[in-house]
């Protein structure tokens, strides 16, 4: 099966994961649940639940990744859902669809968000409960980046940022390692556990995870300025309207285009030390480093 062939495989796994694993819209009280749907089912590029899929392939399977891989998606949708708050980025667009604050209103959206977040672990929890080991590690992993020190974190350190123009370099570096890359190491690295990978593996796989999010993180800001709204389904030309500290802003367009390309053959550089065939992560890193989205 060609590349995109076997990516349209694992999103159609993906869609049809999110309809069967998450509550029904006319489940009791229907207006959070139509809220979580509607924010889940609005598309996406669903980078992180392939790479746990992906990722298990590549080490035989040895679970049913799937609960996993829908859990990420809903962390990571969560995470949309807060950003585009009126109190954090104030957003009207996200995934090509009115935010869901826009959509119902913003207590739903805060609960809907809250709720996304707490599925993830009931998803977990249920689904892997005949595997304890796999379900305690899927749930540590998972919980470590999103927490306080990682996704959480990286988000205020982002808004704190955002009060001053002259961020510096490692400080832009700790938001993007937290914010971005801790989310696509912890898909690398559930799709790993879900697989039976070795601890040496799993590093590897998490080594694998910092570089691509590095580098998905300054196309995102490339992508900000130089895209527009409708491509993007978000708002375009935020950062420097916003006169935000981001690669293209520290260090100019050409040199953060140098960046993302050295940070993705980093991470093409450490998947080619997993063992099998990872043919498949390394054309989804490359698309990922040609997107336009
Ligand atoms: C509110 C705890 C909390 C965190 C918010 C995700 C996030 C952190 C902020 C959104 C803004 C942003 C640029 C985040 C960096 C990570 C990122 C590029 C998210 C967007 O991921 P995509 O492009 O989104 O994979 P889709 O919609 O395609 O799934």
């Amino acid at each position: 099966m060609d590349f995109a062939a076997q990516f349209s495989a694992y999103i159609e796994r993906v869609e049809r994961g999110i309809d069967a694993l998450v509550p029904s819209a006319d489940t009791r009280p229907a207006r959070l649940h139509e809220a979580m749907r509607y924010s889940l089912q609005a598309g996406g590029k669903r980078l992180r639940p392939v790479l746990v899929l992906a990722t298990a392939d590549l080490f035989g399977r040895r679970h049913n990744a799937l609960p996993a891989a829908i859990a990420l998606e809903c962390v990571h949708t969560y995470s949309l859902v807060h950003d585009d708050l009126p109190c954090m980025d104030n957003d009207d667009l996200r995934r090509g669809r009115a935010t869901a604050h826009k959509q119902f209103d913003e207590a739903t959206a805060l609960l809907a968000g809250d709720a996304l977040l707490t599925l993830a672990f009931q998803l977990i929890g249920h689904h892997y409960a005949a595997a304890p080991a796999l379900a305690a590690a899927l749930s540590r992993d998972l919980a470590d980046a999103a927490g306080s020190a990682r996704l959480i974190g990286g988000q205020m350190e982002d808004l704190l940022a955002e009060k001053k123009s002259d961020a510096t370099p490692a400080e832009l570096d700790f938001i993007h390692l937290n914010k971005t890359a801790a989310m696509i190491a912890a898909a690398l690295v559930a799709g790993g556990l879900c697989g039976g990978a070795t601890e040496a593996d799993l590093g590897r796989l998490r080594e694998t995870g910092r570089s691509l999010g590095l580098a998905f993180q300054i196309i995102d800001d490339i992508l900000d300025a130089t895209a527009d709204t409708a491509t993007l389904g978000k708002t375009a030309g935020k950062d420097a309207r916003a006169g935000k500290t981001t690669y293209v802003k520290l260090h100019g367009l050409a040199a953060a285009r140098r960046h993302a390309a050295a940070q993705s053959d980093a991470a093409l550089a450490s998947l080619a030390t997993l063992p099998g065939d990872s043919g498949f992560l390394a054309a989804l890193v490359r698309s990922m480093a040609e997107r336009t989205r």
